[in-house]
């Protein structure tokens, strides 16, 4: 670690306020230029604990730029991890505030709810289907707290991966009832198709996404609790929304999901 504990909890609470009033703001490390992984994880969780002294539940976790696509569209090549709480879920056909936010976008998402826990090192693909429930559409609604979305990887981490809104819905389904591989994601905007892609698009499979967050999170001494709901990360490259647009993902035999923007 290059910071130390005030300036970590300084850049923790500018980040959380910049996303609760709406603003945006450079990145981080262009002032903190020696900011390491472990400091970027640290400002993640001190953003974290503050909310839970709010009162906010962590209700799961996200694996982020899982995803060619998605790693094409940042400028980046590691996926990187998130934290997910409940004043972040949104009910399935929801109408989201798009004052509330600084540029949103949409991507598709395949959801995992755990019903074991898991736990790195050494978690893999195999061992998250026997412990998953059911799979499930959720659209993500990321928001970097960068300016113009721009930042690199130790930015956006520190900046919880730009998590904002998610949605779970359509049909929750056993992974032994589906391909995860040849699931197919088509992501509609105002009734126009926007994105189309497979599972597989997810590092070949979406599962390997949250091994390797379990093994991230194992690496910290942390486990992803059973109930957990899990976000693989973008199938698809991510699209930009505004008041007024709708969105519906379709995933194949598991159904469809709707948001809109008001
Ligand atoms: C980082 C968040 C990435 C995903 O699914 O790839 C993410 C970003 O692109 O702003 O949630
Ligand atoms: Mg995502």
């Amino acid at each position: 670690m290059n910071l130390d504990s005030a300036t970590i909890a300084a850049l923790a609470a500018h980040l959380e306020t910049c996303e609760r009033e709406a603003r945006d703001t450079p990145k981080i490390t262009d002032e903190h230029p020696g900011m390491d992984w472990d400091d970027a994880y640290a400002i993640q969780d001190e953003i974290l604990r503050r909310k839970q002294a709010r009162g906010a539940r962590l209700v799961g976790y996200k694996a982020g730029l899982t995803s060619h696509a998605k790693m094409r569209q940042m400028g980046v090549d590691t996926p990187c991890f998130g934290f997910l709480v409940d004043e972040f879920c949104v009910p399935e056909g929801a109408e989201i505030p798009a004052g509330a936010l600084i540029h949103p976008k949409v991507e598709p998402e395949i959801a995992f709810i755990l019903k074991h826990p898991l736990r790195g090192p050494g978690c893999h693909a195999g061992a998250v289907l026997a412990a998953t429930e059911c799979i499930m559409p959720g659209i993500e609604v990321i928001d970097s707290r960068y300016r113009d979305f721009k930042f690199d990887l130790k930015s956006v981490i520190a900046d919880n991966t730009s998590a904002a809104r998610f949605a779970i819905g359509g049909r929750a389904v056993p992974v032994d009832r589906t391909d995860l591989r040849t699931l197919g994601v088509v992501l509609e905007k105002n009734g126009q198709v926007a994105a189309t892609a497979a599972g597989a698009a997810v590092l070949g499979n979406p599962a390997v996404a949250v091994a390797m967050l379990a093994n991230h999170l194992g690496a910290r001494g942390l486990e992803i609790p059973a109930g957990s709901i899990v976000l693989s990360g973008g199938v698809t490259e991510a699209i930009a929304v505004e008041a007024g647009d709708h969105v519906t993902l379709h995933l194949h035999d598991l159904g469809s999901l709707s948001l809109r923007f008001a």
